[in-house]
């Protein structure tokens, strides 16, 4: 129902240095509709803090690292994403927070949707009620 799980993809390495491929429907659950990056985020700065309804993501840190911090009704759990053959993956309804951003690290999100912000909960309270109504148990 809730579900999230960490991937260890396979490092190619070789004299010119190290290459990995993902693909979608292979390697990750669910076709690649987009892909975006975050770079550049300040010491302290805290991103995410929401949760989606139907989108399913996979993210690495290709540089650098970030602490994930992933929330489902009373579960919590920190996860720290420092290599770029780890992904960590977010199913729907998953309340997701990034911290701890190294200098210069560039998180890559694989996504399986297209950027829909209807598709986003942005306020806890609101992710709390909406959970209570579809998950009562
Ligand atoms: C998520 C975490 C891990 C777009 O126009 N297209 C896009 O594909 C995305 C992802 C964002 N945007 C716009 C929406 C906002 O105006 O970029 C702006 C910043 O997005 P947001 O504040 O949602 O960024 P984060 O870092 O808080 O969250 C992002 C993703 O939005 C989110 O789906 O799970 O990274």
């Amino acid at each position: 129902m809730f579900q999230t799980g960490s991937f260890k993809f396979r490092n190619i390495s070789d004299g010119r240095g190290n290459l990995t491929a993902i693909e979608g429907g292979v390697d990750i659950p669910f076709d690649i509709k987009r892909v975006y990056y975050i770079t550049k985020v300040g010491e302290g700065i805290v991103r995410g803090a929401h949760s989606h309804r139907a989108l399913h993501q996979v993210l690495l840190c290709l540089e650098g690292s970030v602490r994930i911090r992933v929330f489902h009704g009373e579960d919590q759990e920190d996860v720290w994403l420092r290599s770029p053959t780890e992904g960590l993956y977010i199913g729907p309804w998953v309340w997701r927070e990034m911290y701890d951003f190294s200098e210069h690290a560039v998180l890559l999100v694989l996504a399986s949707e297209r950027y829909d912000e209807a598709d986003y909960i942005r306020d806890h309270d609101a992710y709390l009620a909406e959970m209570k109504q579809i998950f009562p148990d």
